[in-house]
């Protein structure tokens, strides 16, 4: 196990998610980050060949994290006063490439649905499941509709890297395989519930294509 691994717990990752509703339905954007942030320290657990998505993913969440450390941090508190700022303000490009706040969070968006759909596949595998075909399979479905060949071409090379279902689910520290299903079965509502309410206000606002 890489440098990090005793410090990562599936745990303190579910928190996160759990307080990110609010209880007018708003996704609150720091614990959005501090889920990525805990789920970025896991997947650097897993050895040196996962950094070229950890760096893609820390890149995504330093840029929303300065948005929340400027002059407009209020504006960046949820996900829907972001939306409703940027919009009106221009600061979303449609045509090109941006560090909008909106294009980059779709990004991670995006990776969420992917997340949602493996927790899932691991939770309801077998034993002796191998991780690495619930992720590519996950993957295919989901993220890799956004990504070059070459994107999808090394991301498969690192999923043979994955452990076993059991080393993966241990490998979470908060007990054994059962116990880490458990949780994940507790935190997956959550992270639903995340991913339902940014869609449907991406979806409401056309922006789920943003380049
Ligand atoms: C467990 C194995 C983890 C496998 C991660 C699967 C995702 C593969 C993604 C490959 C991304 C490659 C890097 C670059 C991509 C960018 O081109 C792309 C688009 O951005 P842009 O600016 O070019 O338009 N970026 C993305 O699509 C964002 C990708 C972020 C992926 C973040 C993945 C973080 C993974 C965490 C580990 C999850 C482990 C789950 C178990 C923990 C239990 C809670």
């Amino acid at each position: 196990m890489a440098e990090g691994a005793e410090t990562f717990s599936l745990r303190e990752v579910l928190v996160a998610f759990t307080a990110c509703v609010s209880e007018q339905r708003e996704v609150r954007v720091d614990p959005y980050l501090a889920g990525w942030k805990g789920l970025v320290r896991f997947l650097n657990c897993l050895g040196t060949i996962f950094s070229f998505i950890s760096k893609d993913a820390v890149t995504k969440i330093e840029i929303i994290e300065n948005y929340r450390n400027s002059d407009q941090r209020e504006k960046y508190l949820t996900v829907q006063s972001m939306v409703e700022y940027e919009l009106a303000n221009g600061l979303v490009d449609l045509q090109k490439r941006s560090d909008s706040g909106c294009r980059t969070l779709l990004r991670l968006h995006r990776a969420l649905h992917w997340l949602q759909m493996f927790l899932e596949g691991l939770r309801t595998g077998k034993d002796n499941s191998k991780t690495s075909v619930i992720c590519s399979e996950t993957y295919n479905a989901s993220l890799a509709n956004y990504h070059p060949w070459i994107i999808r071409k090394a991301a498969g090379v690192a999923f043979c890297a994955l452990p076993t279902r059991n080393t993966f689910l241990e490998t979470m520290n908060v007990g054994t395989a059962e116990e880490a299903v458990a949780m994940l079965g507790d935190a997956l509502p959550y992270i639903c519930e995340v991913y339902k309410i940014t869609e449907e206000l991406y979806a409401q606002h056309k922006l789920l294509d943003l380049p």
